[in-house]
């Protein structure tokens, strides 16, 4: 018989590489349920109730480049004090400064929507980060506080905040809210606006960007981007639009800030 043809075997594919695995670290355990309680809570009630409420985003980026060079200045300035002395007394004097000019901002609506009460202090909520969850104790009448003296009150609130430690008259009675989500990291979020108040902003990480000068060189550039988020039942979006420019302008140019701070 003739002798059978060999057919060579095609070469099996090769495989390709497997990605490289970690090894599972998690225990695989029983499930496990828990009481929701506490400062949880709390944010359970809080979030259900902020999510009746319709937002409007808007977001845009700033340039830091001045403002990190003034807060290296205050930082060494008052190094002697133990104090902590971040960008945020300066964004949080910022804000108040830009709700001067729209003070529709700086308000509270009734839970019906029919009524919208102008608020005489600018009370800044400031979204804190703690083992027992998020808190938003507030600076009271940032208005009338120098940077100083705001970064001293947000130094207290950290402190008292990180031991579990804040009064109510800390908790409370905020008229406007920032979330520093950026000292996480990040640069945009959809921040919630907690009613009864109409609007919050988040800010994201500082960055070194390279952006275009007016003659078109490309420059190092800090750049910090914010996230607003307004109750659009009674802000429009080109109220938010108009005040983040102010916000912009001042920290943009914090000189600007030192004209008009009282
Ligand atoms: N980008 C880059 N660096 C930042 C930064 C940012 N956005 N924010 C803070 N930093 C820097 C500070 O300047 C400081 O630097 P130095 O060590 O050089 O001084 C360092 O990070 C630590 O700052 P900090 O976080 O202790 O202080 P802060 O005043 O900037 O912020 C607080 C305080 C309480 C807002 C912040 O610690 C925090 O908890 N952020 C989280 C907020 C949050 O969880 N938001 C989400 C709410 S919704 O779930």
């Amino acid at each position: 018989p003739p002798s059978p043809v060999s057919v060579p075997t095609p070469a099996a594919p090769r495989a390709a590489p497997l990605p490289v695995v970690p090894a599972v670290s998690i225990p695989i355990g029983k499930d496990k349920t828990e009481r929701i309680k506490g400062v949880q809570k709390a944010m359970v009630k809080s979030m259900t109730e902020a999510n009746s409420v319709p937002l409007f985003g808007y977001c845009d980026e700033i340039d830091v480049t001045k403002l990190v060079m003034l807060r290296e200045s205050a930082k060494a300035l008052t190094a002697a004090t133990g104090m902590k002395f971040s960008y945020m007394p300066f964004i949080i004097k910022a804000t108040s400064m830009a709700l001067h000019q729209f003070p529709i901002l700086n308000a509270s609506v009734d839970k019906e929507c029919e009524n919208i009460t102008y608020l005489a202090s600018h009370n800044i909520g400031i979204a804190m980060d703690t083992i027992e969850g998020l808190i938003v104790p507030n600076v009271k009448n940032v208005q009338s506080l120098s940077v100083y003296e705001i970064a001293a009150e947000l130094n207290r609130l950290h402190i008292v905040g990180l031991e579990g430690k804040l009064s109510t008259a800390d908790m409370t009675g905020g008229t406007f809210s920032l979330s520093n989500i950026g000292a996480i990291g990040g640069t945009y979020a959809k921040p919630v606006v907690l009613p009864p108040q109409v609007a919050i902003g988040a800010l994201g990480k500082f960055q070194v960007l390279p952006r275009y000068d007016e003659e078109g060189n490309v420059k190092k550039t800090h750049i910090m981007n914010v996230s607003w988020s307004a109750d659009h039942r009674v802000i429009e979006g080109a109220t938010m639009a108009r005040f983040s420019n102010v916000w912009k302008a001042y920290l943009e140019n914090p000189a600007t800030m030192t004209i008009y701070l009282r």
